[in-house]
């Protein structure tokens, strides 16, 4: 099927005459790519039945539109778009994603200073050239930094855990219309990715028009990239794009499954239709040309002979074997966790302040809340003086706050407690900064390195390996080290970390907060693997962070992680059992 090719080529022909300021042609070749985008009949198919005059019934083909589409079909590329490419030899894709420049400036930046690509753009900011051309200044120009700053941190992509509040409150807004009668987040962000290029969202209307109106001016819409009855796309003041695909309700599970992705899993589950002498489509699952499945996603994999995949696990990498030997894992879910054993209680405003009790406590009341049964206190510790690590005093000093608070709870009858740890430091050879006798007082304790992380490989594994041959210590915080999109894991043997790990019982944690999500996907699932127990915990340092758990369970989920392999499923019982 070359509709697709088509348009992209359509989109960025589109691009192209729009920065060579051919007004009205661009808005045309947008219309015809988002038809074809979603277009149920082979173009190819059309033009091979029907020639040039078929295409040209087309809806909005015109004969122009139509000549381009068959010099594609014959020769694979189309004059026009080459020649606007040798006039024009820019990366428009890669300059449209600066925030702050449209097509116009891209123009006027290509005549005048002759910048071809996001390299060139840098250079010409860092040299002030920018403010002085005609209609840029130096407010532009300060945009023009921030953007490309912007990117440069994100690559193009977003946190999950950065566009997920938003993501929630347009949904939220649509579920409230009552035209829509079915509504999911698709693509990456459904398949919880710890990176997001673009949201895609997927619904049912009874009333296309009004629905893309109201999606269109919703307030986070900064632009609008494209409106149509059966796609919308938009730029959100945020600066991420979102998709809204409309879809019949009898496509609505073939659609999901097919705009969730990943794109790899789609290849192998067509190869499996095609097996079966069927043909699966984002408009459903066909035998000759009768739909036989594609209302939900449930039945999408049945006909196919496959369980049910969970989102998560659908990167093509095991999951299609296992479901249909019926090996899939029960993966862990939010629901499941009782707890959260990595918790700030000093931020920032409260350093020095004597609040500490009334601190824990407004983290205790936003636990109750989220309905788990325990939170842990875990402060940094002294090595890290410039958050006010807590010395030995200090923890046993908290640990008599805690204690008030837990007696507060048991005689208001509330079941729920407090737990005591701290996160403690890994010092460079491996030892922990707080003495033991202090340690084995507390209800756990949590161990991490928070310095010199560029230690050589075999420096770094022996470091961590002792720590965890330390009894004391029973869950080592953010394994890997890594920040996304900022700072690398650290160097060491992994392999030996994990089987240190098995040998010592000790806990290796999910860290839900999302520019870490360490460990991640692919290392939670070589730790499973070998039977390693893991936590996941929010490394919050304020009470609203406790919501990050849903990223760590998402990781978890990626990495097909069960109930039994997440300790903080345990009731409070059993984890403190394992503990010791
Ligand atoms: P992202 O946006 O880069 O974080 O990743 P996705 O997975 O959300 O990708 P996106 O937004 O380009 O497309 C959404 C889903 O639509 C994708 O996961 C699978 C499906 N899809 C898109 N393009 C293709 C394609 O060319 N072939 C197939 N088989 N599926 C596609
Ligand atoms: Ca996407
Ligand atoms: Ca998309």
């Amino acid at each position: 099927m070359k509709n697709q090719e088509l348009a992209k080529i359509f989109f960025e022909i589109a691009d192209y005459l729009e920065i060579d300021g051919v007004s009205f042609k661009p808005y045309a070749y947008r219309k015809v790519a988002l038809l074809l985008e979603n277009y149920k009949e082979d173009v190819a198919e059309i033009y091979r039945n029907g020639g040039l005059k078929a295409l040209e019934e087309i809806p909005g083909v015109g004969e122009g539109i139509a000549k381009g589409i068959e010099e594609y079909l014959k020769t694979g590329r189309i004059k026009h778009f080459e020649d606007l490419k040798n006039k024009l030899p820019l990366k428009v894709d890669e300059l449209l994603k600066v925030e702050g420049i449209g097509p116009k400036k891209i123009k006027t930046l290509y005549q005048k200073l002759g910048i071809k690509d996001l390299k060139d753009l840098t250079k010409a900011v860092k040299a002030h050239k920018i403010a002085p051309l005609f209609g840029f200044g130096e407010k532009t120009e300060k945009n023009i930094v921030q953007g490309l700053e912007f990117l440069k941190q994100n690559k193009g992509r977003f946190l999950l855990g950065d566009i997920m509040p938003t993501v929630k409150e347009i949904i939220n807004s649509l579920k409230k219309q009552k035209e829509i009668k079915e509504i999911s987040v698709a693509g990456s962000v459904r398949r919880q990715k710890e990176t997001i290029g673009d949201i895609d969202i997927l619904v049912v209307s009874e009333n296309s028009k009004k629905t893309a109106d109201f999606f269109v001016n919703l307030p986070e819409v900064k632009k609008v990239w494209a409106e149509g009855l059966t796609k919308c796309s938009v730029r959100l003041k945020m600066g991420f794009d979102v998709d809204l695909r409309m879809v019949k309700k009898e496509s609505f599970g073939s659609a999901l499954q097919y705009f969730t992705g990943s794109k790899e899993h789609n290849i192998a589950t067509r190869k499996i239709a095609i097996t079966k002498g069927l043909k699966l489509s984002e408009y459903g699952i066909f035998k000759g040309n009768k739909q036989i499945a594609g209302k939900t996603e449930e039945d999408v994999y049945n006909v196919l002979g496959l369980s049910y995949i969970a989102p998560e696990l659908r990167e093509d990498d095991g999951e299609i074997k296992a479901a249909l030997n019926g090996f899939l894992p029960i993966l862990v879910e939010l629901k499941d966790i009782k707890g959260d054993l990595h918790c700030h209680s000093k931020p920032d405003e409260a350093r020095h302040s004597n609040n500490a009790e009334k601190l824990i406590e407004e983290i205790a009341q936003k636990a109750i809340d989220l309905e788990y049964e325990y939170i842990g206190i875990s402060d940094h510790t002294k090595f890290l003086k410039i958050d006010d690590g807590l010395d030995e005093k200090g923890l046993l000093k908290q640990h008599e706050i805690i204690e008030e608070i837990n007696n507060k709870l048991k005689k208001q009858g509330i079941k729920f407690i407090i737990l005591h740890g701290c996160e403690a430091n890994i010092l460079n050879d491996g030892s922990i900064d707080i003495k033991d006798e202090v340690l084995e007082k507390l209800d756990y304790v949590i161990a991490g390195v928070h310095s010199s992380m560029k230690m050589g490989q075999k420096e770094m594994t022996d470091r961590i390996v002792k720590a965890m041959q330390n009894p004391n210590v029973d869950i080592i915080s953010h394994p890997t080290g890594r920040l996304i999109n900022e700072r690398e894991e650290y160097q060491m043997d992994f392999e030996k970390i994990l089987e240190v790990a098995k040998e010592t019982g000790t806990v290796l944690e999910i860290n839900a907060t999302p520019k870490r999500l360490d460990l991640n996907g692919f290392n939670i699932r070589r730790a499973k693997a070998k039977g390693i127990k893991m936590i996941i915990n929010t490394d919050s340092h304020q009470k609203e962070h406790l919501s990050f758990m849903e990223y760590g369970v998402g990781q978890a989920r990626r990495g097909w992680a069960e109930k039994g392999d997440i300790i903080n499923t345990l009731s409070v019982e059993k984890l403190l059992d394992y503990f010791k």
